[in-house]
């Protein structure tokens, strides 16, 4: 996952006391102006090299996948994060730049390189100040998308929606191999769910969406709504599951009005509406009936799943 290695990034306090303790260790070794010019070029380098690392240990937001872009943007507001990381960037130069400018002014007299020396370390931490909030909003930042689940963009993908209680995670639970954990990703109160099931050796993604496709858009929340548009650019397939028994609490015509509503959004997808619970009811039209508690059809919609996504491995050419 892209945003997995991330560091921590330090904060300007810290950063400061790195630098600037390094360069009096420099000092230490040395005498009289020499050791002035040892100080100021230590601290101008740690700085500006940490300040670099922050922002290249970053993505380029202009390369991410869509899907991650979304997702991140639903978490972290993306546009201050890359505002902030360019301010990061001037920082970095800036202490480059101060660090040659007095250089240049010192000379062989230990008291003037000492004042010069001085006045350069003022500056470089009042550059290091003035992108403090930045510096906590990248780690702030990287700390919340981290937690990202294991999402491989380009592995085909099953998205399972439907009102609450029709049997979702039971499906998924169901199709998913055990060994695969579920990796689960908290949206504020919200969670995506993903596992994996193999089919003909091909790896194919399948994601539970509670609390995002299992209402009617105008209920959701920003966050939300971002989530889905994420969701958006990850599906092959959607799978639409209704409970014809009424068990679920939900009236059928109420669950198949989202899922249009669903189709609408999905729609450069197939969309397979599933009647679980066969086992209750099937008074529904429907592509698919199954029962999770008998294990009814269960292989068969994943079957049908799978050869609407239609996928073609690129196998390697002799
Ligand atoms: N009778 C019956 N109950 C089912 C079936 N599938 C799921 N359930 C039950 O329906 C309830 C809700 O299932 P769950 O998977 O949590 O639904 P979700 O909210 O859509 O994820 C649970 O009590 C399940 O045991 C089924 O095929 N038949
Ligand atoms: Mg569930």
């Amino acid at each position: 996952m892209i945003f997995e290695t991330l560091p921590t990034t330090l904060t300007s306090e810290e950063l400061i006391d790195k630098a600037f303790s390094r360069a009096a260790r420099v000092g230490r070794a040395k005498k009289g102006a020499e050791a002035q010019q040892s100080m100021l070029q230590t601290a101008s380098n740690i700085l500006s090299d940490n300040l670099q690392n922050v922002v290249t240990s970053w993505p380029d937001f202009d390369e991410v996948d869509p899907f991650y872009y979304e997702l991140a943007d639903a978490v972290v507001d993306v546009d201050e994060l890359r505002q902030s990381l360019s301010e990061v960037q001037w920082a970095s130069r800036k202490t480059k730049d101060i660090g040659r400018e007095y250089q240049g002014r010192m000379s062989g007299d230990a008291d003037l390189a000492r004042k010069v020396r001085k006045q350069a370390f003022a500056r470089l931490a009042s550059i290091v100040e003035e992108v403090q909030d930045d510096l906590v909003r990248i780690n702030a930042a990287r700390n919340d998308l981290r937690g990202l689940p294991e999402i491989d963009p380009n592995e085909p993908t099953v998205v399972v929606a439907g009102y609450p209680n029709v049997g979702k995670s039971s499906f998924v639970n169901h199709v998913t191999n055990a060994s695969n954990a579920i990796a689960e990703y908290p949206f504020t109160t919200k969670q995506v769910r993903v596992g994996h099931f193999a089919h003909r050796r091909i790896r194919y993604q399948i994601v539970d969406t509670p609390g995002l496709l299992d209402r009617p858009a105008e209920e959701r929340n920003d966050i939300e709504a971002q989530a889905v548009s994420a969701l958006e650019h990850l599906a092959d397939c959607v799978l639409f599951v209704v409970d014809a028994s009424g068990y679920c609490g939900y009236p059928l015509d109420q669950q198949l009005a989202l899922r249009d509503a669903v189709a609408e959004r999905f729609a450069a997808v197939p969309v397979l509406t599933v009647c679980n619970k066969s086992d209750l009811s099937t008074d529904v039209e429907a592509d698919h009936y199954m029962s999770i508690e008998t294990g009814d059809d269960v292989d068969g919609v994943l079957d049908a799943a799978v050869e609407a996504i239609g996928y073609e491995p690129d196998l390697p050419s002799r």
